[in-house]
């Protein structure tokens, strides 16, 4: 498929740290489909925000820490002249950025909002995925299905959104309830969402959340804890 000639796609990084990655995954996103690339450097010692530049990313920066935040401050920029479309991709190298049109043809052609990258229906590397992972990613899928009656089977980094629908979210969480809080409220809202099966594989570079005890037990919690608050707030 080619991409519709007035499309706007905007990509958003989160970066902590990715200097040996960063500049991988910036060259393997498909350009044509993109109409600017949006590096959050969340306080990096490392070269990562150079290297960004190098590879033609718009950088900006954000001091308040925390997946969620760094998300948050790329889509205020983005809000200056928004997308049609955003999608989220970690700088880790893990996600194979080649495969980004698959996660913009559902809402082209089948009418979805939100698109989620699926690790666990998709080809995944031995070991790319740490079972505390895959056991943490299933427990939250099956609350969210239960509570929300919405199926999903993975909380991958690697979704597409429309924008309308983005800002009818209001996001909030500033760390790692980021990518669940999405998805109950895409639930809560019913935005139609689809999941595509895609690749993943050991990251590059050092890990900060399922590779660290520390960033299993605080994701973990912040996870259950955002499903748990959703489900009991009928706002
Ligand atoms: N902005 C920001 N980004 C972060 C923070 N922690 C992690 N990241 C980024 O979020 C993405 C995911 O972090 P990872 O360390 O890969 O976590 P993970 O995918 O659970 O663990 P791995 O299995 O090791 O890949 C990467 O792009 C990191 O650079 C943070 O505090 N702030
Ligand atoms: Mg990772």
């Amino acid at each position: 498929m080619v991409p519709p000639q007035d499309l706007k796609v905007d990509v958003v990084i989160p970066a902590l740290n990715e200097e040996k990655s960063i500049g991988l995954v910036l060259d393997a996103i498909p350009k044509g489909w993109v109409r600017r690339v949006i590096v959050v450097d969340n306080g990096s010692t490392d070269e990562t925000a150079q290297k960004a530049k190098d590879a033609g990313a718009e950088v900006i920066f954000e001091s308040r820490k925390g997946y969620g935040s760094a998300c948050l401050a790329g889509l205020a920029f983005a809000r200056l002249n928004p997308p049609d479309i955003v999608v989220f991709l970690d700088a880790d190298f893990s996600d194979n950025p080649a495969e980004l049109p698959r996660l913009i043809e559902p809402i082209l052609v089948r009418d979805a909002e939100m698109v989620i990258g699926s690790r666990t229906i998709g080809p995944r590397q031995r070991g790319a995925l740490l079972p505390q992972a895959v056991m943490g990613n299933k427990l939250a899928c099956t609350l969210v299905e239960f509570l929300f009656d919405y199926h999903f089977s993975d909380l991958g980094p690697f979704r597409a959104i429309t924008w309308e629908a983005l800002e009818r979210m209001s996001m909030r969480d500033p760390d790692f309830g980021w990518t669940v809080e999405m998805q109950v409220k895409a639930a809560r809202l019913k935005i139609p969402s689809v999941e595509v099966p895609v690749s993943y594989k050991k990251r590059v570079g050092t890990s900060k959340i399922t590779g660290t005890v520390k960033g299993t037990v605080l994701a973990g919690y912040k996870i259950l804890y955002t499903i748990f608050a959703h489900a009991v707030d009928d706002e």
